[in-house]
């Protein structure tokens, strides 16, 4: 267990990091990224199951988010002044952060600040979130969605929601939950990553398949008519600077 002081002077030493971790089209091309959190510490990765869990029992996981989102603007207004083909990069918000008062407006004011271009920032939000707080949420997203950010849903399939819950949620992209892609070997799973991707399509959301691992898993979501993908079989999460590289050779 992580002491909240040592989470804090965490916080103040900026010793949290986004990794990125590209996610690609049916070529396999670069399309855009999902921005994970690190905690750097001595030269130590920690990753975010060790403490984000810790951090959304108080306050201070907003604070977190929105130095990160800081972190994230900041980069992408980085990437283009110096030239490098922009993508849209995808943030994580808990459901702290989507109940906390200004963020509308601290997301609005970062992006003029650093000048960037709505289109490149997207966020990503669990299914669980739109349980408690829907009419809020929505809102919020429109609000958002007017502005050119668009949103995804986050681990879909392992909520509580059911599929006709997919139609009322004001989301562009649905990212398919792991733990199915793990499974496509299985007939009945490999109908229900089918049903979500076609219902999807009816309901103009793309899709993103999480954690794809082998050429077989790429195979099957790309005939099932999947459009972005994601996983270890393309790129692993890495720091800004290796990303950044990988950008510059495009
Ligand atoms: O990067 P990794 O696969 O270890 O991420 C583990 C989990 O942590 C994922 O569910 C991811 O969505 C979550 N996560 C990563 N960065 C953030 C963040 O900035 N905020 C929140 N709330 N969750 C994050
Ligand atoms: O829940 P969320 O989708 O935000 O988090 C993605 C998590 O999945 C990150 O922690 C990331 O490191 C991890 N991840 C991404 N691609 C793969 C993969 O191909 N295999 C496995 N096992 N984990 C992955
Ligand atoms: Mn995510
Ligand atoms: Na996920």
């Amino acid at each position: 267990i992580k002491l909240k002081a040592e989470l804090e002077s965490a916080l103040h030493n900026n010793e949290f990091k986004p990794y990125y971790q590209p996610c690609v089209d049916r070529n396999g091309l670069i399309m855009g990224a999902e921005a994970l959190i690190r905690w750097i510490k001595n030269d130590k990765i920690i990753p975010p199951s060790e403490f984000i869990s810790q951090l959304e029992q108080s306050e201070l996981i907003i604070k977190v988010e929105d130095k990160f989102i800081e972190s994230v603007v900041s980069f992408i207004s980085q990437t283009k002044k110096e030239g490098i083909p922009p993508y849209p990069i995808a943030i994580n918000l808990s459901i702290k952060s989507l109940n906390s008062k200004d963020l509308f407006e601290r997301v609005i004011l970062k992006i003029k600040q650093n000048k960037i271009d709505t289109r490149y920032l997207k966020f990503e939000i669990v299914e669980r979130a739109f349980l408690e707080k829907f009419e809020h949420l929505n809102k919020l997203i429109l609000r958002f969605r007017e502005k050119g950010i668009s949103f995804s849903v986050d681990d879909f399939g392992t909520g509580y929601s059911s599929l006709s819950y997919l139609a009322k949620l004001p989301v562009d992209f649905l990212k398919i939950d792991m733990s199915f892609i793990r499974a496509l070997s299985d007939e009945k799973t490999r109908n229900i990553v089918r049903s979500i991707i076609f219902l999807a399509k009816e309901l103009n959301i793309q899709t993103i398949a999480e954690g794809v691992e082998t050429k077989e898993q790429f195979d099957i979501l790309k005939e099932m008519g999947c459009s972005c993908f994601q996983g270890y079989l393309f790129y692993r999460p890495m720091p800004e600077s290796d990303f950044k590289s990988l950008l510059m050779e495009r």
